[in-house]
């Protein structure tokens, strides 16, 4: 049986745990001192050798990104962190920011170091103004603490750092469309690449991270990256957050190494809300992975297992739904969330995925026909791998996923002349 690994979590309940005393008793900036003792190549060195991959839903290697950076050339280069938390189900980066700021900022401290930052940019997604006042706070006590500002403690680097809140807008959390947002523009994203590593914010080499990622820098700066790597799966390492929403006991975030299943998670969230109502399908990594049913409760939730299962380990977002919910309306109200949130930069999203959201409106009141599922499936095959973003790719994942686990429920809306579960699902479904 996987255990937790209390990290972030591990004292984020007691009174004021955002405050830099409380930090400080739980040995915080005790791993930016160290890193300030160390050639910037060893740290980057160290956080590839711990196998940190991305946090913020591609996963790719923390490391390994970093070191794309070019070689000094005497300009600017900026580490930008991508707090932009948006995802439908994905609920972490924000209760990290509230409970424990200070995991991020001695991150940011220590990557900025590493990759020869001189001032850090946390984006912030723009709703969450109760998490903007939070991180200021941290921010100014950590400048003054000496953490952050002028030849941080004695070292001779100097590091700014600026909290930046977005607007409210879910595209802004592509990396891209976040480095237009910040330099004033709308935020669309750009034609990649260059990647952000090589002409990222003001065209300058720029190193863009998840919340989540830079947070785990301190950790496996203070305990080492062997201490890191033993935990999770041979390709997926360390720990991380599964934010577990919806149908179970005691929804919340569950920090446990990658590889953990959603079975075991389940026992830990103090099982099903209500055990005469079993469940039904899931989200591996929020609404852009394709769902999963019943089958897949003892996958192992790192990346390579969740992909050959068929969808993606994403941001974790597990959100769980028993039998009582109508699979059709879900996947409605998620493609409302994305034909609302298209920036309309290319046709295949703007136009697929309101074509989308008509239809399977039509379908769950009474007005589809015979038709409507392939039409369903066209319109995807339309946006998939022909949108300029992943949130076109996203969109579709849903609505091709639960036609291909629950077909069934989709013909019945056909047939019943709408939603079956506005009537009685057990009958229509057992
Ligand atoms: C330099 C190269 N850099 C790749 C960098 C790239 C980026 C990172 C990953 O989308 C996914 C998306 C969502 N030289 C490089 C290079 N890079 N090749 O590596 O890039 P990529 O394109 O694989 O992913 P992405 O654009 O970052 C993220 C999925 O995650 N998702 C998560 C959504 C999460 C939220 C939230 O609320 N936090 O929105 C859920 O599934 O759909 O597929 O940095 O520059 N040759
Ligand atoms: Fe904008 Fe959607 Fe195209 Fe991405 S895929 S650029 S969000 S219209």
């Amino acid at each position: 049986m996987t255990q937790l690994t209390p990290i972030f979590t591990r004292y984020w309940d007691q009174p004021n745990s955002w405050t830099l005393e409380t930090y400080a008793k739980h040995s915080g900036y005790e791993g930016l001192k160290k890193a300030l003792g160390m050639p910037p190549a060893d740290i980057i060195a160290s956080v590839k050798d711990s196998g940190l991959r991305g946090r913020g839903g591609a996963g790719f290697a923390t490391g390994v990104k970093w070191g794309f950076l070019p070689p000094p050339d005497g300009g600017p280069r900026y580490l930008v962190v991508n707090a932009d938390e948006s995802e439908p189900g994905t609920c972490k980066d924000i209760p990290l920011m509230m409970a424990t700021p200070h995991f991020l900022i001695e991150g940011v401290a220590i990557t900025s170091f590493a990759i020869g930052c001189n001032h850090a940019f946390i984006y912030l997604r723009g709703e969450v103004v109760h998490v903007y006042r939070r991180l200021l706070r941290a921010v100014e006590e950590a400048y003054a603490a000496g953490h952050l500002g002028k030849n941080i403690h004695g070292s001779g680097f100097d590091l700014d750092v600026t909290v930046h809140a977005g607007a409210g807008a879910y595209i802004c959390g592509e990396e891209t469309a976040l480095l237009d947002s910040l330099e004033g523009r709308r935020g669309q994203p750009r034609l990649r690449p260059p990647f952000p590593a090589v002409a990222g914010l003001y065209a300058r080499p720029t190193v863009v991270n998840n919340v989540e990622s830079i947070a785990s820098v301190a950790p496996i700066l203070l305990y080492g990256d062997e201490w890191f790597s033993a935990m999770g799966t041979e390709k997926s390492k360390g720990y991380g957050f599964f934010s577990l929403s919806g149908h179970v006991k005691n929804p919340g975030q569950y920090e446990a190494p990658l590889g953990i299943t959603l079975r075991e998670l389940i026992d830990m969230a103090g099982g099903m809300r209500d055990e005469n109502h079993p469940l039904k399908f899931w989200t591996p990594g929020g609404s852009s992975t394709p769902l999963f049913t019943q089958e897949h409760l003892d996958v192992p939730l790192d990346f390579d297992s969740v992909a050959a299962a068929g969808s993606m380990l994403g941001t974790r977002a597990l959100q769980i739904f028993d039998d009582t919910t109508c699979v059709v309306r879900a996947v409605d109200r998620w493609t409302d969330f994305y034909k609302h949130e298209s920036c309309g930069k290319c046709t295949p999203c703007r136009e697929g995925t309101w074509w989308l959201k008509q239809i399977l409106g039509r379908l769950e009141h009474g007005h589809g026909d015979e038709e409507d599922l392939e039409k369903l499936l066209d319109v995807c095959d339309n946006i998939l791998g022909r949108s300029f973003c992943a949130l076109g790719d996203g969109a579709t994942s849903p609505v091709t996923s639960s036609i291909q686990y629950f077909r069934d429920e989709y013909l019945a809306h056909l047939t019943q002349g709408g939603c079956p579960f506005d009537r009685d699902a057990s009958a229509v479904f057992a």
